[in-house]
């Protein structure tokens, strides 16, 4: 166990509901609870049964403070290992804060961010990953990131790398039987199927983690072209409300219209322009160059045509851009005649014909969206990885010590040194799972947190 300081904190979030939690966790966050608390009962909260509800009041100098329900968790069958108390305060915030002051004056020490999660991991109880996913649990912002969340809770990732590594050592191992008997099989070239392997590994918990990132932390998607080609019109479509202006007047957005929605899970940050041309005042201008600066804030564009109309000078300016990030070609008004001019094959641009007044074509334009955003497949829950950026950056680092390890087999390197790029991938593997994890990297994670947690 860590220290023997008693942390307290409300676990519950300022402001919403009725009842408030003060939770204790510590070796005496039982005797300082009953320094405060008069059960009903009248028995003593030292004396109860572990994992039991108890009614009563909270009192300070005769007083009664909140009428309360407590219940006793002894440790070390605890989210902390260690003994919890959690009050369950009825009387709204401020009652919950007056007894959370009770609680900090009779002895316990208020809780840092996170720092509840960080003795389950400091204790045991859970993995890194796991600690990681209950901070992602909490600050979830859609269904799919919360489903992934509560799935990573599992430990998934820290099994994946434990298996990993388990792999790594068993061919090391196999290596340094060259390197003790030199004449003895096996030749290190028989490991490489092996190290590919490995390295595929790695590589798909790169992408996964790449999908990962995407379901946290949302993607841009702006929407251009030229004026009246229906781009507000798609944007209220995608949101399903009438959100930006739509008229038959070129040049009616002037502005960036910004929405947040969510497709198929994921969270989407929508920004119609206004179209873009050669302005013909001050204000399309600062409009335009708003357009501009939406672009290069988007993970992808919507770039959209008159499906109806003939193309454009300023259409052709916009497909022969290079956009530098994905882009989708929309033909919109799909539901009147053709007159669209055939679009000669433009590479890496898939093209989608819709109606957004209508309404066709919008699914198939979402999820032809987040396929091209997330590699080609939908993300399933269970293939999706929550990962910080430092495990990004480790799970890079892992993938380039097994690249130099396979390099170092194909260009006959002695068996001493491909070990030691496996042992390499080893280590920075188990920084992963948190087996060398320092101080920094677990204050980082745990500063993620909010308090209560
Ligand atoms: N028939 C048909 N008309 C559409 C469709 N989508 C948009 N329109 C019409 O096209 C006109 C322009 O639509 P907007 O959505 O305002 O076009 P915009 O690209 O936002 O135009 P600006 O803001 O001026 O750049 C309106 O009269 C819409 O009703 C469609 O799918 N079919
Ligand atoms: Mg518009």
């Amino acid at each position: 166990m860590i220290g023997d300081e008693t942390i307290a904190a409300i676990s519950t979030p300022i402001g919403e509901g009725g009842i408030g939690i003060v939770r204790l966790s510590g070796s005496s966050a039982v005797e300082i609870t009953e320094t405060i608390f008069r059960p009903a009962s009248g028995l003593l909260l030292s004396e109860v049964n572990s994992h039991t509800l108890h009614y009563g009041h909270i009192v300070s100098g005769g007083q009664r403070v909140d009428e309360v329900l407590v219940t006793v968790m002894h440790g070390p069958r605890t989210y902390t290992r260690e003994d919890i108390v959690e009050i369950n305060c009825h009387g709204g915030i401020v009652a919950t804060r007056a007894v959370l002051d009770l609680v900090l004056r009779g002895g316990a020490r208020l809780a840092e961010r996170g720092e509840f999660t960080k003795r389950a991991f400091l204790n045991g109880r859970i993995a890194l990953d796991q600690a990681k996913a209950v901070a992602d649990l909490v600050s979830a912002k859609t269904r799919l990131g919360l489903e992934v969340a509560i799935d990573q809770l599992g430990g998934r990732f820290s099994q994946a790398i434990g298996v990993l590594r388990g792999e790594i050592a068993e061919l090391l191992a196999r290596i340094e039987v060259e390197i003790d008997y030199p004449d003895l099989d096996p030749e290190t070239a028989e490991l490489l199927p092996a190290m590919d392997d490995l390295a595929a590994q790695v590589a798909r918990l790169i992408a996964q983690g790449e999908q990962g990132r995407v379901v946290r932390e949302g993607l841009t998607i702006a929407i251009i072209g030229r004026p009246n080609v229906g781009k507000s019109t798609l944007l209220n479509a995608l949101l399903a409300e009438e959100r930006a202006i739509v008229t038959a007047i070129p040049g009616t957005t002037r502005d960036t219209v910004e929405e947040e929605a969510v497709i198929e899970g994921i969270p989407v940050r929508l920004i119609d322009t206004a179209g873009l041309r050669t302005p013909t005042d001050p204000v399309e201008k600062e409009g335009v160059k708003r357009a501009e600066d939406a672009i290069l804030r988007a993970d992808l564009l919507l770039l959209v045509l008159d499906r109806s109309a003939r193309i454009t000078v300023e259409d052709r300016e916009l497909l022969a851009r290079d956009w530098e990030r994905p882009c989708v070609l929309v033909l919109n008004k799909s539901d009147l005649p053709r007159q669209l001019d055939p679009i000669a094959n433009l590479p890496g641009k898939a093209l989608h014909e819709i109606s957004a007044r209508e309404k066709n074509g919008i699914v198939q334009l979402t999820g032809a969206i987040l396929e091209l955003l997330l590699g080609g497949e939908l993300p399933a829950r269970n293939t999706i990885l929550l990962l910080d950026a430092w495990e990004r950056d480790l799970l890079r680092r892992t993938h380039a010590a097994l690249t130099q390890a396979q390099q170092a087999v194909r260009a006959g390197l002695s068996a001493d040194m491909v070990a030691e790029e496996l042992r390499a991938a080893h280590i920075i593997a188990g920084e992963l799972q948190g087996v060398d994890a320092s101080e920094e990297v677990l204050d980082r994670l745990f500063a993620r947190f909010c308090v209560g947690k």
